[in-house]
């Protein structure tokens, strides 16, 4: 590696101003846009060692999601689609606050420390969101990644789950998919209308109200509906014309509670609302009596879960199915998933990589978290079982069907990360095959009351937590608080933990009354103080 030209650069092009330290968080960095410059240089070339190291396509995805549009961030993918190691997020943080001076003897540390071996070859895929800082920061990651050495493919604007999804096509050989975005959207579609043949759509109406937060979703939505045409009309608001993720997106409505801006008056229409980089979607309708009612991530999870253990139950294969939730998950989806579906349920701390590795137990393993980041993952032997057994003649026709039926779902999934779009086409999958209308899709469970709110303390990180977030070991005293609150409401629950995203510490509480669960939530606050 040419040490001095990366030196140079550096120093010339994306000197550390060391205005502000960052870090490695929960989804990558995240900070305001100006001052991710150099921190995206670093990447473009830690990227390009952990290419080397793994000897496969690395990710880069520039994105702040749901935040602001000031706002940026940049997160690495492993190669099979994962979040970037955590070892590797040190070396990340690590590296991106080091100053000019020191950069490169850090970069031969780690190349030491991790075994790399500097010759070998090097291939990264990068992708952005719609944010106006996404073509500068990501010209500064090229410019680390070329002076590394390393091969780029610059896929430009993206969701981010299609980064993800080109990660992994390209380190598969293609088994999962093209590498290619037009690659994604057929195999999605293809897979959607396969289902589709089937008949029996009942209360079903195949056209849905997108709210696109203004982001790169509605580049990628209005490419899906180019091809499905109308199979699924998908009409799409917030599409990029306003500012983004304002008053609009999954975050904004789960967390208000409240239809987003431009949102059609028209009731019992059935609503979806995305994030700003694709990776989490919530439903919502308004009812007669333009009462709002959301379907999150849990009643999304529910839905596919009950779904696949119908069809596994009707293949009569052996297919261990699970569900991974976090403490956010309603008490009431909770029960209704271990009582009702019985289905084995899990805890896992919040962040996606947490739920991934554990629905990577399962044969099938269906993950969500309550603000709508979710999928599915099949282990490879169970696909190969799945995909023998629709062909297999000597099984009765029902069992072949469920499988073949199985099959398709899968393939409308995008298991390599929650993917917004793929789960509403998922959705949309379900509801007709079962001939549902939204209402009939809500009527499964009712949602406990429940309430989030951030505090505000000098030192968030005071707050651990054990049992997935679900108990509090310090400061000592504030569980036993909180049991206390719990205790005086019938269905009680909160928790409390740190943000790893904000420098807050966040409070949920749910309880049987709606008219009550704001006080609960406000007396477990006022206990963080
Ligand atoms: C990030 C996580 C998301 C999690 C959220 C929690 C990824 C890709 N995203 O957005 O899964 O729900 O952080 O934020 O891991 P918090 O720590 O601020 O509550
Ligand atoms: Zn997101």
């Amino acid at each position: 590696m040419d040490y001095n030209r990366i030196d140079s650069i550096s120093r010339s092009q994306h000197p550390n101003k060391q205005l502000t330290d960052v870090q490695y968080g929960t989804a990558g960095f995240r900070a305001k846009s100006d001052l991710l410059d150099h921190v995206l240089y670093r990447m473009g070339i830690l990227t390009v060692l952990r290419s080397k190291q793994k000897n496969a396509t690395i990710g880069l995805m520039i994105t702040a999601s749901h935040n602001e549009e000031p706002d940026n961030g940049v997160k690495l993918v492993d190669p099979a689609g994962e979040m970037l190691d955590s070892s590797w997020e040190l070396i990340a943080t690590e590296l991106a606050n080091i100053p000019d001076s020191e950069l490169v003897n850090a970069l031969k540390k780690i190349i030491k420390d991790e075994n790399i071996n500097e010759d070998s070859p090097s291939s990264v895929i990068i992708g952005r969101d719609t944010r106006e800082s996404g073509w500068s920061l990501s010209r500064a990651a090229i410019d680390g990644i070329n002076a590394a050495d390393g091969i780029i493919q610059d896929f430009g604007i993206i969701t981010t789950p299609q980064l993800h999804y080109l990660v992994v096509c390209s380190n598969t050989n293609g088994s999962y998919g093209e590498p290619t975005v037009e690659g994604y959207l057929l195999k999605l579609v293809n897979a959607l209308l396969s289902i589709k043949k089937a008949k029996n759509n009942d209360l079903y109406v195949g056209e849905i109200y997108l709210d696109a937060a203004n982001g790169v979703g509605a580049i990628a939505a209005k490419e899906f509906q180019e091809i499905l045409h109308d199979n699924l009309s998908i009409r799409i608001f917030n599409d990029g014309n306003g500012p983004l993720n304002h008053k609009c997106g999954a975050d904004y409505v789960k967390v208000q509670q409240c239809p987003p801006i431009n949102s059609p008056g028209k009731s019992l229409t059935r609503c979806v609302s995305i994030d700003g980089d694709a990776d989490r979607v919530i439903y919502y309708y308004l009812d007669d009596s333009d009462k709002f009612h959301l379907l999150d991530g849990d009643r999304i999870a529910t839905l596919i879960a009950s779904y696949l253990k119908e069809l596994v139950e009707e293949s009569e294969l052996k297919i261990q199915l699970g569900l991974v939730q976090t403490a956010y998950a309603n008490g009431a989806s909770t029960t209704y998933i271990s009582e009702f579906l019985k289905i084995p349920v899990v805890c896992t701390e919040t962040g996606v990589k947490h739920l991934h590795h554990k629905a990577l137990e399962f044969d099938v393993g269906v993950y969500f978290e309550a603000n709508g980041h979710g999928t599915v993952v099949v282990k490879d032997s169970v696909l190969k079982m799945i995909r023998t057994a629709s062909q297999n003649m000597n099984l009765p026709k029902k069992c072949r069907t469920a499988s073949s039926k199985l099959t398709s779902l899968i393939d409308v999934v995008n298991q390599t990360v929650g993917d917004a779009l793929s789960d509403m086409l998922l959705v949309e999958a379900i509801l007709y095959v079962r001939g549902w209308d939204i209402v009939t899709w809500e009527r499964s469970y009712t949602d406990l009351p429940n309430r989030q709110l951030k505090v505000k303390v000098q030192d968030r990180n005071v707050i651990e937590t054990t049992d997935a977030a679900r108990k509090c070991v310090s400061p000592s005293g504030l569980q036993s608080k909180i049991d206390e609150l719990v205790a005086r409401y019938s269905k009680g629950r909160a928790f409390v933990r740190a943000s790893g995203t904000e420098d807050i510490v966040r409070v949920y509480a749910e309880c049987d009354s709606s008219s009550e669960v704001e006080k609960f939530a406000a007396e477990v606050a006022l206990a963080v103080h």
